[in-house]
């Protein structure tokens, strides 16, 4: 008897809310679940909510579809739910509720009709850190188990931010699983690693309208597991369409020539569900021509959902303004620049701090507990300063 397990990843459950697309990660969710059914064990590797402390709404929707499965939900968290030590993050929210198991650096084996499945996951850690948490963890392959290794990383080659550089490759997973899995990147995947299949789902929902999302569907893997080992992958009919274009311009091109072409292009499409539609404009424009292409938006509200980017500079500046782009798209950039940003300045203080755990506090809005870290170590800190450029007297005012 076959065994079929579904890998439904990054439903970012609540994005888009107040905007016209607020519903679409729920009908995604709902369809895939639907479309899961038949299966005997559903693996979520990271990201079901899109924010750490999802909204009661959320929750209240969420366990609406999950207390409809009725078979058993193994999941790791994500970057976008990874909270700091000693906090429950809200996968983890879940698995209190029994929902789903919960794994982090840890394993579960079930029972399947008869068969021996065995999960071995690992949640979201920052990319720096990911291939010394993994070594730690040191997972092993269960024997006489079908052994499946979720995680929830970039890895290299499959990339989410080039901000944050992978330190994992296909190579460095562990050797031994029959099945390798991963979150984090929002196109499906199928490639090898080990001579075993390594599987990226991509996400249900279209967070981002960039050239991977635009020509790659949405959906989720079934993998069935019988004499042999079947892959398939199962889009989502209720996913928008997307729509991808760059326009090349320069300095000899009129601007009405550039308008009229990009018009032509958003008039040929037509889909009954509204399409997220990405018109980029690059190249450079000669000096004092005003491109601005913000009428189409409100020209075309009624059959898109349309954006527009115009990038008409020079490279450098160009440069910039992709960081800043990736920046305000993804989240977990700003927590790493944040981070990286404190451990600089603490390095150049010469301080033990942990400061980490003292950046997961200030993301949690927990200020006191930031501060009781700071305390607990200022007296060694004090001790082995050798900045005398540290102006000191505003923290010793909280311990005297
Ligand atoms: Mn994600």
């Amino acid at each position: 008897m076959s065994v079929k397990i579904a890998i439904i990843s990054d439903l970012h459950l609540g994005i888009g809310r107040n905007t016209e697309r607020s519903e679409d990660c729920w009908d995604a969710a709902r369809e895939a679940f639907e479309k899961a059914k038949d299966c005997d064990l559903i693996l979520l590797p990271g990201d079901i909510f899109d924010g750490r402390i999802p909204r009661p709404e959320d929750w209240a929707k969420c366990m609406g579809i999950l207390s409809n499965v009725k078979v058993p939900i193994v999941a790791i968290h994500g970057n976008h739910e990874r909270r700091g030590k000693g906090l429950i993050n809200p996968v983890e929210g879940l698995e209190h509720a029994k929902f789903l198991k919960y794994l982090h650096c840890k394993s579960k084996v079930f029972d399947i009709k008869g068969r021996k499945i065995s999960v071995f996951g690992m949640g979201w850690v920052p990319e720096a850190y990911a291939k010394e948490v993994l070594h730690n963890c040191n997972p092993q392959p269960v024997e006489g188990a079908y052994n499946i290794f979720v995680l929830h990383q970039s890895v290299s080659p499959y990339v989410f931010n080039s901000i944050e550089p992978p330190s994992l490759t296909l190579e460095d997973l562990p050797k031994g699983f029959d099945l390798y899995v991963c979150g984090h990147i929002h196109w499906n995947v199928m490639d090898k690693t080990h001579g075993k299949p390594f599987l990226i789902p991509g996400s249900t929902v279209t967070t981002q309208v960039n050239k991977s999302e635009a020509k790659n569907p949405k959906g989720f893997y079934i993998v069935e597991l019988d004499d042999d080992v079947k892959i398939n992958f199962i889009k989502l009919d209720s996913a928008r369409k997307v729509y991808y274009k760059e326009f090349k311009v320069d300095n000899n091109k009129k601007i009405s020539d550039i308008t009229e072409e990009i018009e032509e292009y958003l008039n040929g499409i037509n889909e009954d569900k509204k399409p997220l539609v990405r018109v980029v404009v690059r190249g450079s424009i000669g000096k004092g021509s005003n491109l601005d292409l913000r009428y189409l938006k409100d020209k075309y509200r009624d059959k898109m959902i349309l954006s527009v980017g115009v990038r008409v500079s020079e490279e450098e500046l160009e440069k910039k303004i992709k960081l800043l782009r990736d920046v305000m798209d993804e989240r977990v950039s700003i927590m790493d620049i944040g981070m990286r940003i404190l451990r600089e300045n603490m390095n150049e203080m010469k301080s033990s701090f942990d400061f980490e755990e003292i950046f997961e506090f200030l993301v949690d809005g927990n200020v006191d507990g930031a501060m009781a870290q700071l305390l607990s170590n200022l007296d060694e800190f004090v001790n082995k300063s050798k900045n005398p450029s540290v102006d000191m007297s505003g923290l010793q005012r909280w311990v005297s």
